[in-house]
């Protein structure tokens, strides 16, 4: 149980900060039992206060774990009765109007499990500030729209720290004895949020980059010895974000060096840090034999995303923590866009829109949905949503969309020149957008205050006589809580008519409802229309035949698009749209409305009273469509032309959790059932074109991390796990050899996994061999281990529940390292949904007891697995039960953390 009720804090009760820190001196001197931090911070009263009649007091925010020292005001030491520290506020009476406050407060990193302030990770210190990270630092202003210049000196000893880091340029350094120091100075204002420090033994990879005005900056990436072998990736990575956000931004770096540092221990991926990004492991080391190619396209992602944080979210930063989208959502999408042009436009398009569907879209429907710009939280870091990320990614695209490449390009160029060194709000952006381009996005403003997913019914109307073309649209949003009624939102719907022969049709329409013409290179037509009514009617005319539609092309909206297409159409689709999105999205569609059905005969049958094998046949027009997707790439041949990534994205059906978003009641054994009889017939009927597709695309002995070199193993490894299907012994055979011939952990994972994951005599006999071979081989590779952890947690075979939990015992388990965590409990209950929901409630006892145990730990991981057991509302009444029985026993541990509190009360 929580001891008083956490307090819920509200956009609306925001205030000016009562005052301004000019700069802040810290000098942080580490120990191994007892680091101190002196802090010497010039503080002034904030003209722009509202100010409260008399109050000259100053509030400041500490942890628990702060042991404060002294405190001076201009240098004198203050008595008792001149401050006061109730938990974590440290107020100090009757200030000056101006001063120098000077603390000295000591705290014990490397006891800190949370991963938050300064902590140790493997043998460095390093610190995790945002989003209120550093007031377990120091006592201080601890929000975004504080900003000081900052000079930080660390002093550590020498022999295992030789390494001393902070933001800015080091300015100085010294020894004494066995001790050194380094200053650091920054000169750029930033909230603490952006506040780095590490100290460690780390080596050190160097490079250079020379922006576009000329200037040189060093580029460095650090890590532990035994990675350094791994940085080469991220480095090209670093250059090619900083060339790209030169050229599509006009962003150019602003301090003389950037540096990385790699560490085991992190709650998230990575951080922005001004000038000193902190990296989980998993987001910047890359090595062939260590890495798979998700790994690579991973790391290339998030140095962009950290990198372009430098403009977007440091340069110009948050007021307070309800703006999080508008620096998260906007680099995400330019970390998107990034990747978009260092590989395939279509291929990124479609998996960011399959993640937004995997975890946006419940989150969006669930308990805790929340819109891009919440109105009130208990813990922030609980608000680190798919929702504020990816979600907050798709609105700042659809004003791109609405604008158009240019003008939005005008607007990002007025929001930074504007805002540059500003703390600000999701308003500003949107003005900015409306100032640059005189356009009104009012009603456009609503996808920052109303969450939830809407839904577009779309209907289409052909006039032969008239040869109008009328597409009708009519939108409408679930309730969410707190929110029972929406208004209409402004959505951009791109609009393309096929002929019959599957050609894009010119377009021209009455009224003036068009956002943007857009003519595709080959010059096929799209229209962007701008819907902003419940219901609305788009009449095109010189309409020469019956179109079909091809809507919502880009997935130009976050939205659940509802059409009556017939399984025809899809196929046609398929085969003819020229946005290569919605060919996917046709033949996903397909596949789920094939699948759906066989649900549905399955649910039938089990109904009966005497259950009844059902008839789950597949339509074997999902086959042809499978079969001639394979064709093409046959034909293709060796062609490195041909986008082989594509065709695999096509061959991979709907994920099991989109299917289970899809339905009502969701029932996770029926999904599965269907969908691996779909893929079994995949396997069957294709069988030949599979094995020459495995064949043709054998690779090379050398790696590359190219989009074709990519394409080609994703194509080949999707051909062998549908090969696997039959579990055959020639199967099991390529797999093995695959797995002893390859040369990238691609190929090892794919065939690996393809015989964990079988049920067939043959697989089962190697799999143990193989697990023990992969786990031997790479025992001192953290990562690989992770995913050695993953394949057996994500296996779908019954009794992969006791394989978890003997897995916990394993040596090289710990719930301290969130990466482990994350690999094993995290991915079973995230990823295995037949044995996370087995209808005995193992699975939720397990993870219950596992979030109760780790809340202790790190209440911030805690609270990050707890994801799928608030989601009971989409099962049958036992698993509701279940699941909430589950939740009451999480609620009623002792000393439970603000931050499960927050998602187990609101999910009730
Ligand atoms: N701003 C980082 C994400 C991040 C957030 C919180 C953290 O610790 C609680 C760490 C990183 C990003 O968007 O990459
Ligand atoms: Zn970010």
């Amino acid at each position: 149980m929580k001891e008083g009720q956490p307090q819920n804090i509200q956009r609306s009760e925001y205030t000016a900060p009562s005052h301004l820190i000019e700069t802040t001196d810290l000098v942080v001197d580490i120990n191994e039992d007892i680091t101190t931090v002196k802090s010497v911070l010039k503080m002034s009263k904030n003209p722009a206060a509202e100010s409260k009649a008399g109050s000259q007091d100053l509030v400041l925010d500490g942890g628990q774990d702060l042991e404060t020292i002294s405190i001076k005001v201009d240098g004198r030491e203050l008595s008792s009765n001149e401050y006061s520290i109730e938990g974590e506020k440290l107020s100090l009476f009757d200030v000056p109007e101006s001063f120098q406050l000077e603390t000295s407060v000591a705290i014990k990193p490397q006891e800190n499990t949370t991963l938050e302030g300064l902590y140790k990770s493997g043998g460095m210190f390093c610190t995790q500030c945002e989003a209120e990270g550093f007031r377990h630092i120091t006592w201080y202003l601890d929000r975004p729209d504080v900003l000081s210049k900052f000079r930080t000196t660390v002093h550590a000893n020498k022999k295992d720290y030789p390494i001393l880091l902070s933001n800015g340029n080091d300015i100085e350094r010294g020894e004494e004895g066995e001790r050194h120091w380094v200053t650091w100075e920054d000169p750029f204002n930033k909230p603490a949020y952006l506040f780095a420090l590490v100290a460690g033994d780390l080596e050190c990879v160097e490079d250079q980059f020379t922006t576009m005005s000329g200037r040189d900056v060093k580029l460095q990436i650090f890590s532990e010895a035994h990675n350094i072998d791994k940085v080469g990736h991220g480095m090209t990575s670093l250059k090619n974000s900083m060339k790209w956000d030169e050229e599509a931004y006009g962003r150019e770096y602003d301090l003389d060096i950037f540096m990385i540092v790699a560490v085991e221990s992190f709650n998230m991926g990575a951080m922005e840090n001004k000038g000193l990004n902190i990296f989980n492991t998993s987001c910047v080391l890359a090595r062939p034999d260590t890495t798979t190619d998700a790994g690579y396209q991973r790391v290339e992602a998030v140095v962009g995303h950290e990198y372009f944080h430098n403009w977007s979210g440091n340069r110009v930063t948050c007021r307070d923590w309800f703006q999080l989208s508008l620096k998260e959502g906007f680099t995400v999408l330019r970390d998107q866009q990034f990747s978009a042009a260092m590989g395939s436009e279509t291929v990124c398009r479609v998996n960011d829109v399959a993640t937004l569907r995997a975890a946006q879209f419940p989150e969006d429907a669930g308990p805790m949905a929340h819109p891009i710009r919440p109105d009130s939280y208990i813990e922030i870091n609980n608000f680190y949503t798919a929702t504020v990320y990816e979600k907050g990614a798709e609105v700042v695209r659809m004003i791109r969309t609405i604008l158009g490449e240019n003008k939005f390009r005008l607007g990002t160029d007025l929001y930074f020149d504007r805002h540059d060194g500003q703390a600000v709000t999701t308003e500003d952006f949107v003005c900015a957008m409306e100032d640059a381009n005189e356009i009104n996005l009012e009603q456009f403003r609503r996808w920052y205050s109303q969450a939830g997913t809407p839904v577009v019914d779309a209907l289409g109307e052909y006039d032969a006589e008239a040869r109008t073309y009328t597409l009708t649209l009519a939108q409408s949003c679930p309730a969410t809580p707190g929110q029972k009624n929406k208004q209409p939102f402004h959505m951009p719907i791109t609009v393309g008519l096929l002929s019959s022969t599957g050609d894009d049709q010119a377009l021209s329409i009455t009224g003036d409802v068009i956002a943007n013409k857009i003519r595709s290179a080959s010059g096929e037509e799209s229209v962007v229309l701008n819907f902003t009514q419940d219901k609305e009617s788009f009449v095109f005319t010189d309409v020469p035949e019956a179109p079909v539609p091809s809507i919502l092309r880009g997935f130009s909206a976050p939205v659940k698009l509802e059409y009556p297409y017939t399984r025809d159409d899809f196929m046609f689709l398929m085969s003819h749209d020229s946005d290569g999105f919605n060919r996917w999205e046709a033949g996903q569609r397909l596949a789920i409305n094939v699948i759906q059905e066989m649900i549905a005969n399955l649910q039938q049958a089990k109904a009966q009273p005497v259950e009844q094998s059902a008839d789950i046949a597949v339509d074997q027009r999902l086959i042809s469509a499978f079969a001639s997707v394979l064709d093409q790439a046959i034909a293709a041949g060796k062609d490195p032309s041909f986008d082989r990534a594509m065709v695999a994205e096509m061959l991979i059906l709907p994920s099991e959790s989109y299917l289970a978003e899809l339905m009502d009641v969701v029932d996770v054994d029926a999904i599965h059932q269907a969908r691996e009889r779909v893929r079994l017939e995949i396997a069957t009927r294709l069988r030949p074109q599979l094995m020459t597709i495995y064949e043709l695309c054998e690779g090379g002995y050398t790696y590359e991390a190219t989009g074709s070199e990519i394409g080609r193993r994703d194509l080949r490894n999707i051909a062998l796990s549908y090969l696997m299907q039959q579990g055959d012994d020639e199967s099991v055979a390529l797999c093995r050899k695959q797995f002893e011939t390859a040369i990238c952990m691609s190929d090892t994972a794919a065939a690996i996994r393809a015989v964990v994951n079988s049920s067939a005599d043959a697989a089962v006999i190697v799999k143990s061999d193989l697990l023990e071979t992969f786990y031997n081989r790479w025992e001192n590779e953290a990562l690989v281990i992770d995913l050695w952890f993953t394949m057996q947690a994500v296996c779908p075979l019954p009794g992969t529940l006791d394989t978890v939990k003997d897995l916990m015992a394993h040596p090289a388990f710990t719930l301290n390292n969130p990466n482990r965590l994350r690999s094993l409990i995290g991915a079973f209950a995230g990823q295995n949904n037949v044995n996370f929901h087995s209808v005995d409630g193992s699975g939720y006892e397990f993870l219950a007891s596992q979030i109760i145990a780790v809340d202790a730990i790190n209440p911030q991981i805690a609270a990050r697995i707890l994801g799928p057991l608030t989601r009971w509302g989409n099962y049958d009444t036992k698993r509701q039960a279940l699941m909430k029985e589950q939740l009451n026993r999480i609620l009623a541990t002792e000393n439970l953390s603000n931050n499960v509190f927050e998602i187990v009360s609101k999910s009730l």
